[in-house]
């Protein structure tokens, strides 16, 4: 691996080239890891709903021609100038919630966010922090990064805060679901909402992001778990993971929100999350929380112009509307404690991996099999 240190690497990589355009696979050049960044060789990459979303035009931040992707297991190819926190060989997952961890830092210095805006800026351009791109095309043209990972590519490169060193021993093709829905579906419960034994919850949308919840929920020891979901399919393996009752809203003749606060329970849920991305659902998910003290999470990420709305009577009462990134997650520190969960059997995560294609070209089969509605998370091993 050494002989392409400091060199430009030829590769395969889906290039997003035009909003609602299927991703072609292309022969680009990934330039060399600059001060503070990593080329990383990428292992596997798993799709995720917002990679879509972006592709289908949603997306404010999206930019083109673009290589999406920010879900994967990677290992260190080469280190730019000052890297001190990893080095080549080192088995890492990319993390679009970086962790600066500098003092002047006021997120990553605080207990109460993730949200570490050190290289956000650039990262929503498209850009690494010097404000300029490692991904050329075979016309020698710029290729715009995603979510500062971009791992739909055999490499990437990516900043050095965006590294979160994992244990070598760990099987790349799974731990890198801990890049983004599983830990955000996790940590949506246990860090944004620290939803505590015997609680009630509903979860809306039952994906990946909406199993985790469930899973996340379960081993916080909730003892209701309302899933629900437009695709009755989803069901069976919510209740493997802990749903004691689920509901699709399309069979029901009221509003789903007066169902769960009215039939199902007495005044609504302690915590609701949603994990659809739809402002109307996630309406729901707010009107069916506790009165006087429910909590309503959103997890699914909005088209471009959408928003939420709902009556403020509904705060007034008492309820409280947040959101998660990552599931609240800080990523270079947490990210490995969760591997480590996973090897020692205590975050069972197989259920999720419902798919595997070869090569980076299968990522067009992963697509299609999200779509199908019948996909929790597609693993790409290249
Ligand atoms: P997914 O497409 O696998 O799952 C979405 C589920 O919602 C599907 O089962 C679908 O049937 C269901 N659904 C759609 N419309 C519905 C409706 N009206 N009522 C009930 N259910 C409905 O997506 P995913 O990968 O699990 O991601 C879920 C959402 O979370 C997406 O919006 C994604 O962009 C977002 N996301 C956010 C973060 C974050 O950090 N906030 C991280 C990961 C994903
Ligand atoms: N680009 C969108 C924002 C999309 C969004 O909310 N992304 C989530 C992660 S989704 C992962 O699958 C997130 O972490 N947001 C925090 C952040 O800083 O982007 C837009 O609306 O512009
Ligand atoms: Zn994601």
């Amino acid at each position: 691996m050494s002989s392409t240190v400091g060199l430009p690497i030829k590769c395969k990589a889906m290039v997003a080239r035009a909003p609602k355009v299927p991703m072609v696979e292309e022969e680009i050049t990934v330039m060399p890891p600059k001060a503070g960044e990593v080329r990383v060789k990428v292992i596997a990459n798993a799709l995720c709903h917002t990679d879509i979303y972006t592709l289908d035009g949603h997306d404010p931040e999206g930019l083109f021609p673009c290589i999406l992707g920010h879900e994967a297991g990677c290992i260190v190819e080469s280190i730019g100038e000052g890297v001190t926190s990893v080095k080549i060989g080192d088995h890492v997952i990319p993390c679009y919630t970086p962790q600066c961890c500098e003092t002047s830092c006021v997120f990553c210095q605080s207990p109460k966010s993730n949200l570490c805006p050190a290289i956000r800026s650039t990262q929503g351009q498209g850009l690494m922090p010097d404000g300029t791109v490692r991904f050329k095309d075979s016309e020698g043209k710029d290729i715009f990064h995603f979510m500062g990972c971009s791992t739909m590519s055999e490499y990437t490169v990516i900043a050095e805060i965006s590294c979160a060193k994992i244990n070598p021993k760990a099987d790349l093709k799974k731990a890198c679901l801990f890049g983004c829905g599983i830990s955000t579906g996790l940590g949506a419960v246990w860090n944004t909402c620290k939803v505590e034994t015997n609680s009630t919850v509903a979860v809306f949308g039952i994906g990946a992001v909406g199993l985790a919840v469930i899973q996340g929920a379960q081993m916080a020891g909730a003892s209701k778990i309302i899933a629900i979901d437009i695709n009755k399919d989803k069901f069976e393996m919510a209740k493997k993971l802990g749903a004691t009752d689920c509901v699709d809203p399309t069979s029901l003749d009221i509003p789903v929100q007066k169902h769960i606060a009215g039939i199902m329970t007495d005044w609504g849920v302690d915590y609701s999350f949603d994990c659809t991305g739809n402002v109307n659902v996630m309406r729901s998910a707010l009107e069916c929380a506790h009165r006087g003290w429910g909590v309503s999470c959103v997890i699914g990420v909005a088209a471009s112009g959408h928003e939420i709305s709902t009556r403020p009577f509904q705060l007034v009462t008492g309820r409280v509307w947040k959101g998660t990134a990552f599931g609240g997650f800080k990523s270079r520190t947490d990210v490995p404690k969760l591997v480590e969960r996973m090897m020692n059997g205590n975050i069972n995560i197989d259920h999720f991996i419902t798919h595997n294609f070869d090569g980076v070209l299968g990522t067009n089969q992963a697509v299609e099999a999200l779509h199908s509605g019948e996909c929790l998370r597609a693993v790409v091993n290249y």
